[in-house]
Order: C-alpha cells, then structure tokens, then sequence
C-alpha cells in the first residue's frame, strides 16, 4: 500500500513537470526586439510589423541629438533618445492597425516638417 502510494506520487510529480513548460509557454507573449536609429530626421528603419499580441520592444539609440518618442495609443509616456544611449520602450500590440509616431523632442528645424514618422504595423495573427 505504502509502495503503491510512493509511486504515484512519482507519477503526480512527473506528470506536473511535464505540463508546467507548456503553462509557462502560453502566458508569456512572444518578444520581437527591434534595433532602430533616431536621427535627423527620420526612424531607422521607418516601418516594423508585429503580430497583435506580440511583446514589442524597441531598442532605440540616437547618433546625432536628443530625440524623443511617446508610443501613446499603447499607453506609454514619452521618452528621451539620447545620443549614444538606448532607450527602451515596451508594450503589448494588443490592437491591429497602423500606429504613426514622430519624434516627440524638438531636434532641429526638420524635426516639425520634415521628421519621417515610425510606422508600426500590428497585423491579426495568422491561424
Ligand atoms: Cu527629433
């Protein structure tokens, strides 16, 4: 009895073991990180395409002054690109569309006309 107890409690152990990893897969979104330049005037590359429900993040560095960037409709505040730093910025594209942002710091007499806006595509995923 007491054998019989020990074994299934093996069983149990191992069975749980076997489906943690597939719990853990599931709730953590799938990260993209995008490496992109700010400079006068433009985003470097301009356009990034993710998948609604993907973890993006944007790995920004400036290498010339500072820029800024405020990624709003995914609730996040404005943020500064300092030359020769990388700022960071996170969020979950939980909605399909095109979202546009252009550089949030004043950078120069282009930043108002001429500044190249950071397209970011979010797709439905594809079953
Ligand atoms: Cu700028």
């Amino acid at each position: 009895m007491k054998r019989l107890l020990v074994v299934s409690a093996i069983l149990v152990v191992a069975m749980l073991a076997f489906a943690l990893p597939v719990f853990t897969q599931t709730e953590t979104p799938e990260a993209k990180v995008f490496e992109i330049t700010a400079k006068k005037y433009a985003f470097e590359p301009s356009q990034i395409t993710v998948n609604k429900g993907d973890k993006v993040v944007l790995k920004i560095k400036s290498e010339d002054t500072t820029h800024g960037i405020e990624i709003s409709n995914f609730g996040q505040k404005r943020q500064l690109i300092e030359k020769d730093k990388v700022t960071t910025v996170e969020f979950v594209a939980d909605k399909v569309g095109i979202f546009e942002y252009r550089c949030k710091k004043f950078c120069g007499f282009g930043h108002i006309f001429s500044f190249e806006k950071l397209k970011i595509e979010i797709k439905e995923k594809a079953a």
